[in-house]
Parts: C-alpha cells; sequence; structure tokens
C-alpha cells in the first residue's frame, strides 16, 4: 500500500520547507520538496535530501540507555523506558527536595524549531514551569539583531521575502543564502531577470558573493560603518525621503548628525573597502527604489552585531523603502506568524532565574543539578568547549540528554532517551524567511522505541505524579491552542500541508505603522537609551575590529560561518555529508599562510587562550588578509584533533540582549605536529 504524507523541515534553516512523505507497506521510501508550495517550489537542498538516510542510520539511537563508563565516555547499557523514567523521576524529585526546582536547567536548542516538538514551542516547558525549574535563555542565534532591529522598527520581522523578486538594488548582507537557506534566491534571480543589482557585503567570498553582481569584502565587525557611510552618500545625492521621515519616522535631526560624522573616506579607513567602491554603492542606493535588504544572523555573531542591525535597519527610513513592495528589509518573518505561544508561567511556583544557553562553560556550577538537554549539541555547538567539557563532568551533576545520535553531548549523559525524527512526530512551523504556517504530520512509526518530546514528558509527568491538566495535552490539542490566534483552521492546515499567514499579499509590513511606542520608525530610542545602549545609532565595533594590531597575541579574526553539508551539529555524522564537506577545513589569505609556514591541504593549529583545534588549511582569497574562516558544524569526536572551532570561541556577550561572538575571536594558526 503506498500513501504520501505533508510534513515540514524542522531544522534551524529560514526556509522551513514543505515536503512530501512517500510510504510504502509502513516504510518511507522518497521524500521530496513538496511542488505546490510557493517558496519550497519542489527542492530540498543538499543535507534533507539524505534525511530519510539519517533517520535510518546506522548509529541512531533507539533504547533508553544508562552510563556505565566514566562522564565523557560515551559507554552505555540499554535499559527499559519503565527504569529510565523511574530513575529519573527518583533524581527530580531529590533534587527538588533538596535544592529546589531552580536546581534543573532545561538546555533546549534548535534541532527542531517546531512548535509542538521544539525550541520555538510549548514541548517541555510548561512541564519545567509545574517543577519550577530555571528559565533558560536561548540567547545562541539571533538574539543581538533581534533588539537591535527592535529597537527601529518595534520588531524583528520585516519584509516577505517573495517581493526580492520586485527588488530593483538587493543587498545581501552578511547571509549567504547559497549556503544557508537558498530558495530566497529563486526570488533573487526573478529580480535580476527584470534589471535588478545584486551585492554581497561579506567578509568572504561565498558562493553567494561569487554569484552575486558585486562583492564587497568588508573588514568584519564594521558593518554599522558602513551603514552609515551610505546614507552619507544618500544625503549628499539629496535623495534622503524627506516626507517619509517627516511622517513615519523619529528622531531625523540627530540621527542625521551622526551620519554626518561618517564620510566616506573615513569609511574606508574602518571597512578596509575601497573609497569608490562605497561611494558607487552609496549612489546607487540613493537612486534605486525599491532596495531590498537581506541580511541574516552571520554578521551580528559580533560584539557590535546588535549595532550593525540597528544601523542597517535605519537605511529604510532614510530611503523610504518601505513604501514599496521590494523594499525595506528582512532578517527573520516569524514575528508575523502570531501563534499563541502560551507555555503558562502562571504554573511556575516562584519567580526563577534565567540562565543563558551561551553561558554553559561558566553557569553549570554547584548550583545546577540537573541539566536536560534535548535539541541540543552543546558540546559542538555553544562556546568555549573545553570549559562545558570540564563542567560536564561534575560527578555529582545529573545529566539527561534526548536525542536521535551519539553526539559529544551524549557522551557525558547519565540517561540518553531515545528522540524521534521528525517523519515520526507531529508538528506545526512557521518560517523565519517566508510567510507560511507548514503542518508536519507523522508518515511511519518510530523506529526502536523512540518518543516524542512531548510524549516524553507526558510519560515523566506521569511518572512524577503531576496533576496539572495540561501537562497531558495531546498533540492536537496544542495544535490547536497554537493556531488559535492566526485565523488559520487545523483542518485546512492539515489537508493542504501548508497555509500563508494571514496577511495582505504582496505584503508592506510597516503598512499600519511601526510597532514601536511612538509608532514611528525610532531613530532614536528611549528604549535603548532606557537599556543602557546608544539613544542614537552609531557604530559599534566587533572585539576583533576595535584593536589596534599590535595589541593582539593572536592576530587573526577567526569567522565560523554556516558549512554547506551540515546543519550546525546536524547531519556532521552523516558519512557521505562529511566526505562532501574535505572538512574540517580552515581558510587562510596566502600574505598569513606564508609567513606560518602553512601549505595548502596541511593539518593546522588554530589556537587562543582558551584551547586548540585542528583543520585542513585551504590557501584562498576567498578571505581577506587577517581573516581566517572555519565552518561550523563538524562534531569534536570526528575531527582530527578532537575539537571544533568552538573551543576557541569566547563565552563573551554581544553588545545587545547577550548575542553570542561567534564570528568575532581572535587566534593564532600554525602546522599541526
Ligand atoms: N548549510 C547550512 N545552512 C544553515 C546553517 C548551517 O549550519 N549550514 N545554519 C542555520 C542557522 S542556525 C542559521 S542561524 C542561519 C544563519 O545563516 P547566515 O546568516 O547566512 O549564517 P553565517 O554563515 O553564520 O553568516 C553569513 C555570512 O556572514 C558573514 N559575516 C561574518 N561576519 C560578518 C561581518 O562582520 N559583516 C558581514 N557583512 N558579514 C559577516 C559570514 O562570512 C557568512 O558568509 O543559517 C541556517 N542555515
Ligand atoms: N562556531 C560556531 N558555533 C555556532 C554557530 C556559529 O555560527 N559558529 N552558530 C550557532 C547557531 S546560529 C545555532 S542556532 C546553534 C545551534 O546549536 P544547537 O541548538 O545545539 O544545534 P545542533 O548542534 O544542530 O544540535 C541539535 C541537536 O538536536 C538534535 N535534535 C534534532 N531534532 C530533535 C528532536 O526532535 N528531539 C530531540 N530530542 N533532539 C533533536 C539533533 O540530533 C542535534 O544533535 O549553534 C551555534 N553554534
Ligand atoms: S535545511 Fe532549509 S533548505 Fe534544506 S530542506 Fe530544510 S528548510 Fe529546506
Ligand atoms: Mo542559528
Amino acid at each position: 500500500m503506498t500513501s504520501t504524507t505533508f510534513g515540514a523541515c524542522p531544522l534551524d534553516c529560514p526556509d522551513t520547507c514543505s515536503w512530501v512523505v512517500t510510504v510504502q507497506d509502513g516504510k518511507a521510501v522518497s521524500l521530496r520538496g513538496n511542488r505546490e508550495h510557493p517558496f519550497t517550489r519542489g527542492a530540498l537542498c543538499v543535507k534533507v535530501n539524505r534525511y530519510l538516510e539519517h533517520a535510518r542510520a546506522a548509529d541512531r539511537i533507539l533504547y533508553p540507555m544508562r552510563r556505565v563508563g566514566p562522564k565523557g565516555s560515551g559507554r552505555f547499557e540499554r535499559i527499559s523506558w519503565d527504569e529510565a523514567l523511574s530513575e529519573i523521576a527518583t533524581r527530580l524529585h531529590s533534587i527538588i527536595d533538596e535544592y529546589g526546582g531552580e536546581a534543573i536547567w532545561p538546555y533546549q536548542g534548535t534541532g527542531t524549531l517546531g512548535y509542538i516538538q521544539g525550541e520555538s514551542g510549548k514541548a517541555g516547558r510548561r512541564f519545567w514551569n509545574v517543577l519550577g525549574a530555571s528559565k533558560h535563555d536561548m540567547n545562541i542565534c539571533s538574539r543581538a539583531g533581534n533588539v537591535g532591529l527592535r529597537y527601529v522598527n518595534g520588531t524583528p520581522g520585516g519584509m516577505d521575502p517573495e517581493t526580492f523578486a520586485l527588488s530593483k538594488l538587493i543587498l545581501l548582507w552578511g547571509t549567504n543564502p547559497l549556503t544557508s537557506g537558498h530558495h530566497v534566491w529563486k526570488f533573487i534571480q526573478e529580480a535580476r531577470a527584470a534589471g535588478a543589482y545584486v551585492v554581497a557585503i561579506d567578509p568572504i567570498r561565498t558562493r553567494t558573493a561569487d554569484q552575486a553582481d558585486e562583492h564587497l569584502p568588508i573588514r568584519p565587525g564594521t558593518d554599522a560603518a558602513l551603514a552609515l557611510g551610505l546614507l552619507h552618500v544618500v544625503l549628499e545625492e539629496g535623495a534622503e525621503d524627506r516626507d517619509f521621515i517627516e511622517r513615519y519616522t523619529l528622531g531625523w535631526e540627530e540621527f542625521q548628525a551622526e551620519i554626518r560624522k561618517y564620510p566616506v573616506d573615513r569609511v574606508a579607513e574602518i571597512t578596509g573597502l575601497p573609497a569608490e567602491r562605497i561611494r558607487s554603492l552609496g549612489v546607487r542606493l540613493a537612486h534605486t527604489r525599491p532596495t531590498g535588504i537581506r541580511v541574516t544572523m552571520g554578521i551580528q555573531r559580533h560584539a557590535g552585531g546588535g549595532a550593525a542591525l540597528r544601523a542597517i535597519a535605519c537605511i529604510p527610513g532614510v530611503t523610504g523603502d518601505w513604501r514599496y513592495p521590494g523594499g525595506g528589509l528582512v532578517y527573520s518573518t516569524s514575528a508575523h506568524a502570531r501563534l499563541n505561544v502560551d507555555v503558562r508561567e502562571d504554573l511556575l511556583p516562584k519567580p526563577v532565574r534565567t540562565l543563558t544557553m551561551t553561558r554553559l562553560a561558566s553557569s553549570l556550577d554547584e548550583t545546577v543539578k540537573c541539566l536536560w538537554v534535548y535539541g541540543a549539541n552543546p558540546v559542538g555547538s555553544s562556546p568555549d568547549q573545553n570549559r562545558i567539557r570540564a563542567a560536564l563532568q561534575r560527578e555529582d551533576l545529573f545529566t539527561v540528554v534526548m536525542e536521535h545520535f551519539p553526539t559529544d553531548t551524549v557522551d557525558y549523559a547519565d540517561i540518553v532517551l531515545p528522540a524521534t525524527m521528525q517523519i515520526e512526530h507531529m508538528d506545526l512551523h512557521a518560517g523565519y524567511g517566508h510567510m507560511y504556517l507548514i503542518w508536519n504530520e507523522p508518515a511511519v512509526e518510530p523506529p526502536g522505541e523512540c518518543l516524542s518530546t512531548t510524549e516524553t514528558f507526558r510519560r515523566l509527568a506521569r511518572h512524577m505524579g503531576l496533576t496539572e491538566p495540561c501537562l497531558y495535552d495531546s498533540d492536537l490539542e496544542i495544535a490547536e491552542q497554537l493556531l488559535s490566534t492566526t485565523g488559520i483552521s487545523l483542518e485546512e492546515l492539515r489537508k493542504k500541508g501548508w497555509a500563508r499567514l494571514d496577511v495582505p499579499d504582496p505584503f508592506l509590513p510597516f503598512a499600519d505603522g511601526f510597532p514601536t511606542p511612538s509608532g514611528r520608525l525610532e531613530f532614536v530610542s528611549a528604549r535603548a537609551e532606557a537599556d543602557g545602549q546608544p539613544r542614537v545609532p552609531g557604530y559599534t565595533p566587533s572585539l576583533t575590529a576595535g584593536t589596534a594590531p599590535a595589541d593582539r597575541a593572536y592576530p587573526l579574526t577567526l569567522i565560523t560561518p554556516a558549512q554547506h553539508m551540515f546543519l550546525n551539529t546536524t547531519f556532521g555524522n552523516n558519512p557521505e555529508l562529511l566526505r562532501r564537506s574535505k572538512g574540517p577545513k580552515v581558510l587562510v589569505n596566502e600574505a598569513d599562510a606564508k609567513p606560518r609556514g602553512l601549505v595548502d591541504g596541511q593539518l593546522a593549529r588554530v589556537f587562543n587562550r582558551n584551547g586548540e583545534f585542528t583543520a585542513y588549511v585551504e590557501i584562498t582569497d576567498r578571505v581577506r588578509p587577517g581573516v581566517v574562516a572555519a565552518p561550523k558544524g563538524h562534531w569534536p569526536k570526528l575531527s582530527p584533533g578532537g575539537a571544533n572551532p568552538n573551543a576557541v570561541v569566547d563565552e563573551r556577550d554581544a553588545d545587545m540582549g547577550k548575542g553570542a561572538v561567534f564570528h568575532d575571536n581572535f587566534v593564532d594558526i600554525a602546522p599541526a605536529g
């Protein structure tokens, strides 16, 4: 018997594809992109084309397990679900009795962005609130940018990415869509066919930069200065939209004074870009409507990342691009979905502390007695790997990991619980790079004894004798609750597999005003000031852009961008994708390789005060002198030397919202061995 079901790609990728699974005699035989979906348009990607193979991989975790070797050894014995849940219930009860609920850290990551099973929504969070566990601040990915954008526009939400088809100038600013979410490219190509000009602004000549009409290899962490410099040219050209500024913005006089401090020559010095290239882009920006700016998370993984987004967000306020479909900026669209994510904070027995995802290395101290990891692989993905490993060694720490695969993090677990993958459980998704809800119907039975996240927490609640009724809501009930604020019916969504958000098409995000305190686009922000930020958007250098070279113990800037073949550490253990990654690699400019005696293809140590990792050198002019790049996502234990780039990444906050600084670290590099 053959049937098909609609599903959603669960990964932390802006595109959240709609997929179709064909099932024959209970087995998934094909998984392909949904041809009917306007954004997916029938295509998945090099990674997810292997999803079925991945779901059946020999190293999949299929049964609950208990640790038998020392922490970190990854030696386990199989146990029953009943044993696992009983042991967990006993440990949690005694931790809560002795130390209080706050001694539990529910460390949830971005393994799935589902609103039912994952990071975006309800999975486990109501359960943790009933126990009074510490809150978990998921700041690892997009936080500094979200905060910076919110000061200006009141929301990180922006353009409908499909409207790039209507743009005449497209700035791909600190984003690499051909690797990190390629579906927007079709709309960019449509715009180009109608004469649009495409510029990539990135310290690395990425796949995307290769395809752009122009590439500006900016010095990392200096984008706010470039934004102000481009606006300087717009003013010189007299091309500011005075009517828009007057009617829809706040604080123009003050902001204008800031712009005047960034003439092109100064900006050239800061950004390392030729003055004439900055001027010519400024002139283009001044006279091309609509200009659409695509900016994603890479650009804000810096000490000045929030300020960068804040300054860039001011550009459409000056040019008036928000008036036009195809004009404005988009960072994330998820705010447009308006799902009803009520994690029932009212259930908390008392106010609790918040622990920060990127601060595992320093916050996993004696006050934490249980670390519960799900949808996350902190040993591979969180900053300061060596200190995280050390913290996970503590004997009195009870660590539970819910996983698909035996990651480096699983190696430290006391109890491992086998989790379902996307074709085996129910979920509801909203993209952060498109304007649709996507439904995921389970297509096949879970293998072995895998359970979904929601079912695991329902069973654990029962084992712990918890009586709060909402802990026992079914997945369909949760879906109904989530949809209650969207105007989209569950029945309609399940039938078709997707639904466009209830917004006009074409979508002008600020047609009804800006969701700021003043209702205007805020060049000046009292909220920013209250948060201890500058009142007016300006340039905050990244760590590596801000220090004089002579002061540096480690002279190179390390960027750790998206790896084409993996998604964070997900797929890092897929043999074919690992082979195709040809890595781990580190890209080095000839000018930096030569004095260090580095040869193309050789193994090198990349190091700083935090530690080191080992990677194969690629000598290339894709990176500027002074900058090296090592794509993220390789599993430490599958890498030579047993570490990945997060062994050198600082546990340090960006300027806004405690964002992470994955692309803003000093290192040096030397031949290995
Ligand atoms: N294949 C693949 N796709 C992915 C991911 C993956 O790991 N692999 N990760 C997913 C996730 S979690 C996310 S959040 C998104 C992220 O998607 P992106 O934002 O595209 O991710 P990055 O590769 O971190 O950064 C994009 C680009 O920003 C550049 N950049 C770094 N610093 C600066 C700077 O100071 N200024 C400028 N102008 N550019 C800078 C980098 O060189 C990089 O090419 O992608 C998702 N998609
Ligand atoms: N050096 C460097 N490090 C980075 C970044 C960078 O740019 N550079 N980017 C950062 C970014 S943007 C992000 S978002 C973070 C991501 O960091 P994490 O959130 O830790 O993401 P992953 O490393 O992909 O690990 C996710 C794990 O969740 C598991 N998983 C997937 N689905 C499910 C499920 O349904 N249930 C359960 N129980 N488990 C599941 C997967 O098997 C995988 O092992 O990494 C950050 N790390
Ligand atoms: S990773 Fe992104 S591009 Fe690939 S299938 Fe998933 S949503 Fe689509
Ligand atoms: Mo991310």
